[in-house]
């Protein structure tokens, strides 16, 4: 009797802890809140961000993106050229050993393009990383309409 309240105790506050933490370790590394800005539902594109944590004493390579949302996901940054700010695709993202890289909006960022259907505040969707020696880290994107605290520092730029 108390081992099965304890089991659907444990059941009901799981997904809850999921959701709240939403964190992910892969070898190594370990991801941050995966989060993306909810877009008009016309809009073709999106962004994905979040912070890789690298606790290992061998850098790592971040090498592709993919998320059954999108037709095509590329690696962007954000670049100064001729005093604009203009993102480009970019092979590969370090991940320093010992160190971290922040994906955010100005920076670093997944780009979605030809989303099929764009997802709501509030929803999230499947995103997979693929990583030179951490393999393919599947991750769930949480869609906000707001950046998360922490996040909106690099938006004061423009
Ligand atoms: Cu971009």
């Amino acid at each position: 009797m108390t081992l099965k309240k304890t089991l659907i105790g444990l059941s009901l506050l799981l997904p809850t802890l999921l959701v709240q933490a939403h964190e992910y370790e892969a070898g190594q590394l370990h991801i941050d809140h995966p989060w993306s800005r909810e877009m008009p539902p016309v809009a073709p594109t999106a962004a994905a961000y979040f912070v890789i944590h690298n606790k290992g004493s061998e850098a790592d390579r971040l090498l592709r993106a993919s998320t059954p949302v999108a037709g095509k996901a590329e690696l962007h940054e954000h670049v100064h050229a001729d005093g604009m700010m203009k993102m480009q695709e970019v092979k590969v993202v370090t991940i320093p050993a010992g160190g971290e890289v922040a994906f955010e909006p100005m920076g670093y960022h997944v780009m979605l393009l030809d989303v099929t259907q764009q997802a709501k505040d509030g929803e999230h969707f499947p995103l997979t990383l693929t990583f030179e020696k951490a393999g393919e880290v599947e991750v769930e994107v949480a869609v906000h309409k707001e950046a998360p605290a922490g996040y909106d520092h690099g938006e004061h730029h423009h």
